[in-house]
């Protein structure tokens, strides 16, 4: 057929993607031409991204994106994670390598923004809910340093990529909106916020929305990659979870909420006006913004970020497991036996997660977990705990009704964790894709070249024509999980509206 092939580079925190999209009228065909590992690295004291390997991972990808499409892409699109940024000099050189969000800098700053910036003036101009890295916290952080006093420009991630591939500059809407200087009213800066933090809003260069034009690949770009020019690239909804929303693949006038669920689990409801209550803020409900004018209203759960991280401490005192047998015991294993709140800031930096987990639960009067199988048992549990308690307060803050569980992303492919989801929430699960971000990505970009028409709607009714989706029912024992429901949120004080 009379397909076009996007480009859709992918960066999550546990690994980049280069996924090739063919688009066409009733087509869309997804193929994974490259996937590279993201492994930060402390150095000096200071946890930083390879900010340049990944680079490296996206033109690898393009090559091989080009080379299974014959030489020509019809286009590129660039999202990955929220809130990192990389600062350029005055000659547009990279000044540093940015710095992690798990990185302890921002210990500290809420405390100092709060002291000019009450957290609930914050949270009524800004929406955001709190998180300690929010790249305002970093910058209170960062803006003492020499480094700092250099800087002419600030380029969040995937805007630093776009640009190293096009030789132009531009803050995408998307992610902006999670460095807490976005009025979610106006989806603009809020010169507000940045004055009475001392920010000077002309580090960013001018904001561009999904869909908009963000220049072309640069002829040594295809030198590099051996494509035929010339290949436009286009701003998508560059923070990977407005990609990952739009990639949800709900139906038309469904109730639903999304999950989605990778290092991070994002968990809510896509809505058209900002929730920007008390009880929200209390609640800590976000108002990212969305791609075609949605806000994302959601809370940040710890996610598999807590399974990652205890395969990593296992493998490093000798004793990897396979995730599929890791799994299919953890299944077996007692339910609900011990829960962890998995927004517990504990969580947050890279350490030995199981004796993490295993305190948690000896100071809550909980059996810690002892094999493996018991701590990935116990990290799903809890997930799906935190899943139900966030769709449910979504709900009741924003006053709708969710009848579906939308589960996108890398945990889609968890077929446990699909399944607790179902059952703690007592709602169906439909689970996919797990690419999510990626076909929200190539969607924006196929829009923009109009090789597709439409709004969500229409393009969600492509993803559910085209790509693979999981069903799961609520079963197991209700009145369990409701008690572990109450038992949860009265230890967290979670519990909230
Ligand atoms: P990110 O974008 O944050 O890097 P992903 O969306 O790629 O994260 O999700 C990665 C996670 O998905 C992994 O940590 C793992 O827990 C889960 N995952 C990926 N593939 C599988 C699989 N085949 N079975 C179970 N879980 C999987
Ligand atoms: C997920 C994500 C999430 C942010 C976090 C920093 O990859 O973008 O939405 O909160 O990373």
């Amino acid at each position: 057929s009379s397909s076009q092939p996007f480009a859709a580079v992918d960066l999550g925190a546990s690994s980049g993607r280069v996924m090739l999209a063919r688009v066409g009228a009733g087509t869309l065909e997804l193929q994974e031409v490259h996937r590279f590992p993201n492994r930060p690295v402390r150095v000096g004291g200071t946890l930083h991204w390879d900010v340049l390997g990944l680079y490296r991972g996206v033109l690898d990808g393009l090559r091989a994106a080009g080379a299974a499409a014959g030489g020509r892409l019809a286009g590129v699109g660039v999202d990955g994670w929220a809130v990192d940024y990389g600062l350029l000099d005055a000659r547009g050189d990279l000044l540093g390598n940015p710095v992690h969000y798990r990185d302890a800098r921002t210990d500290g700053a809420a405390e100092e923004v709060a002291a000019v910036l009450p957290p609930k003036e914050l949270y009524a101009a800004t929406g955001l809910q709190h998180l300690p890295f929010n790249t305002v916290y970093q910058l209170v952080a960062a803006r003492d340093t020499p480094q700092f006093a250099a800087a002419r420009r600030l380029l969040l991630v995937p805007d630093l990529v776009a640009y190293w591939l096009t030789g132009e500059a531009g803050t995408e809407l998307t992610n902006a909106s999670t460095t807490q200087l976005v009025d979610p009213r106006t989806r603009d800066w809020s010169p507000v916020v940045a004055a009475r933090l001392g920010i000077d809003l002309d580090l960013f260069p001018p904001l561009r929305r999904p869909g908009d034009p963000a220049g072309h690949l640069l002829p040594e770009v295809l030198a590099e990659t051996g494509l035929t020019g010339p290949v436009p690239v286009t701003a998508v909804g560059s923070h990977d979870t407005a990609s990952a929303v739009l990639g949800v693949p709900a139906a038309d006038g469904d109730d639903f909420a999304y999950i989605a669920t990778g290092t991070w689990s994002l968990a809510g409801l896509e809505l058209d006006a900002p929730v920007l209550t008390e009880a929200s803020r209390a609640a800590n409900f976000t108002n990212e913004l969305g791609v075609d004018g949605t806000v994302r209203y959601l809370r940040n759960i710890m996610g598999l970020w807590l399974l990652q991280e205890c395969l990593r401490a296992w493998e490093a005192q000798g004793d990897p497991q396979d995730l599929d047998a890791l799994l299919a015991a953890a299944a077996a294993a007692p339910p609900l036996r011990s829960v962890v709140d998995a927004g517990d800031p504990a969580f947050l930096a890279p350490d030995d997660m199981p004796r993490r987990i295993a305190e948690a639960c000896a100071r809550t009067g909980q059996p810690a977990p002892r094999t493996p199988a018991e701590f990935a048992r116990c990290v799903l549990d809890s997930l799906a705990l935190a899943h139900r308690a966030a769709v449910e307060q979504a709900a009741a803050l924003a006053g709708r009704t969710v009848r579906t569980v939308h589960v996108v992303g890398g945990g889609a492919r968890n077929a446990l964790l699909c399944q607790l989801t179902a059952d703690a929430t007592g709602l169906p699960v439909v689970a996919g894709p797990a690419e999510a971000a990626a076909l929200g990505n190539a969607l924006v970009q196929a829009r923009a070249a109009g090789v597709v028409e439409g709004g969500r709607a229409e393009l969600r009714e492509l993803l559910r024509a085209t790509q693979p989706l999981r069903h799961y029912d609520p079963s197991g024992d209700r009145a369990a999980w409701d008690r572990a429901a109450d038992r949860f949120h009265g230890r967290t004080g979670r519990k909230e509206g």
